[in-house]
């Protein structure tokens, strides 16, 4: 039986470009991303989301729409990770250097996915289109996806 490890990830979009994130240290290191992290005890999963956005990228935002849900599992491991996506449209403040990530506007045609995680390149489409969905994605080690599952839903 497989335990869980409840985590968030969200992502900036303005019409034409996206923010993301140099990870500077620990898991996915080296990879473009969100931002988000772990949910701490005691939390809701917005509230870590919003946390980890600030910690992350200096950024806060009024409004963050739930957009996916997606499941890795990890041969060899015992623990899935249960990542939670969010969307937002508009921020306040600017993004900021932080001792994890270097943010970096990109836009949506020139997304790096060669320096992402894999599986990114598959559901990026329908978070740029605003569309919702549910993700599982079974990886060997990290960089080579053995199965995945994707779909659109229409609402958490
Ligand atoms: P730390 O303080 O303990 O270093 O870590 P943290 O900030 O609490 O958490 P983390 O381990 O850095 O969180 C991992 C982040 O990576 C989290 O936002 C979820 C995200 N993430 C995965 N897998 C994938 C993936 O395949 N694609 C994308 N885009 N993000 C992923 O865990």
């Amino acid at each position: 039986m497989l335990s869980s490890k409840l985590l968030t990830l969200v992502l900036v979009v303005q019409p034409s470009r996206v923010l993301l994130g140099m990870k500077k240290r620990g898991f996915g290191v080296g990879r473009w991303n969100g931002f988000g992290g772990k949910v701490q005890p005691g939390e809701t999963i917005e509230d870590a989301a919003r946390r980890e956005l600030l910690e992350e990228s200096g950024l806060t935002v009024d409004v963050l729409e739930k957009i996916g849900n997606i499941k890795f599992e990890f041969v060899g491991e015992t623990e899935l990770l249960d990542v939670h996506v969010f969307r937002a449209d508009a921020y306040n403040g600017e993004p900021t250097e932080s001792e994890e990530m270097r943010p970096q506007w990109f836009e949506c045609d020139k997304i790096p996915f060669s320096q992402m995680w894999p599986d990114d390149i598959m559901w990026f489409p329908l978070l740029l289109q605003k569309k919702k969905f549910v993700g599982y994605f079974k990886f060997q080690g990290h960089d080579v996806i053995l199965s995945h599952k994707l779909e659109e839903v229409e609402g958490f």
